[in-house]
């Protein structure tokens, strides 16, 4: 299905995950609202998209934790760029690996801002638009952290619990407008995500894909592709993305090369 014309936003759309979707959007034809904090990382970005699938982007600095920079954004986009038919919910990030009594206030909250705040804020500033046509897509990125609770995650997985329980409870407050909501939760996926958790330690966040084949975010962004191209009596409402190395939180099939 070619998404032509579409409006697409997408949170966290400078790294990872969030730049594979951007990727996969623009070469269905769809038109790209792009944010996130770095303006440095997601501009180049925009620039990629636009030579190499001739795509029309408006990327824009955001911080979602910020609710009145959220409205403010959603609120000011330009008339053409105004009507927004997907969200992407998908900024994120775990910090620190540590149990609840020794983990980092400053962490706790970046985390529950960022996942739960964030993705409300956004939701809220988006919806009334959809609503008001009658159509829309918000596809929320979860995580097996959410099904999955692990040592050291409590936080983090508690927050993807949470994007889980949010996704289910919108479609219920949803119901019946023609509005689709999906989770897209996947296992280990290769990006900065894990050097972001651990501070830029390199090693410690090498060693969570070590001698494994982990996803890659392109394989995200396909399955995120897939639930928004679906006729629209159809609504992926779950995925559960996991690479074949891993069966659970813990047991994941490393191969040491020596
Ligand atoms: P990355 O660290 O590679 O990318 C995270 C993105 O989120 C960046 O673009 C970052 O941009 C953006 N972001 C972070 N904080 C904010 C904020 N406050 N406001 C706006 N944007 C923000 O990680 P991933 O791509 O791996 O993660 C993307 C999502 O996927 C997250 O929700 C994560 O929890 C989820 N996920 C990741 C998995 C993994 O193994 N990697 C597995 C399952 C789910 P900037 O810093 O410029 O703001
Ligand atoms: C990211 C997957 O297992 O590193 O959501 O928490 S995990």
């Amino acid at each position: 299905m070619n998404l032509n014309d579409r409006i697409v936003l997408v949170t966290g759309a400078s790294a990872g995950i969030g730049e594979a979707c951007a990727h996969a959007f623009a070469g269905a034809g769809a038109r790209l609202l792009l944010c996130a904090r770095r303006e440095e990382r997601l501009l180049p970005v925009a620039s990629t998209l636009r030579s190499e699938y001739g795509a029309s982007v408006h990327p824009f600095e955001l911080d979602v934790r910020d609710a009145g920079a959220v409205d403010r954004a959603i609120g000011s986009l330009p008339d053409e760029w105004c009507s927004i038919d997907i969200l992407v919910n998908n900024a994120g990030k775990a910090k620190g690996r540590a149990a609840l009594h020794e983990a980092l206030e400053e962490h706790l909250e970046e985390m529950i801002d960022t996942n739960v705040k964030g993705l409300l804020h956004v939701t809220r500033a988006v919806l009334p638009g959809m609503l008001r046509r009658g159509s829309g897509h918000v596809i929320n990125i979860g995580s097996t952290a959410g099904r999955w609770i692990y040592p050291g995650g409590t936080v983090y997985c508690a927050t993807k619990a949470a994007v889980y329980a949010i996704s289910e409870g919108l479609k219920m407050d949803l119901h019946g407008t023609g509005i689709r909501v999906s989770t897209v939760d996947p296992g280990l996926v290769e990006t900065e995500f894990s050097l972001v958790r651990f501070d830029g330690d390199e090693v410690t966040a090498e060693e969570v894909y070590a001698d494994m084949t982990p996803l890659t975010a392109a394989d995200v962004a396909e399955s995120v592709l897939f639930c928004a191209t679906r006729p629209g009596h159809v609504n992926v409402s779950q995925v559960l993305l996991v690479p074949t190395d891993q069966s659970s939180s813990s047991m994941v099939h490393r191969r040491p090369s020596r």
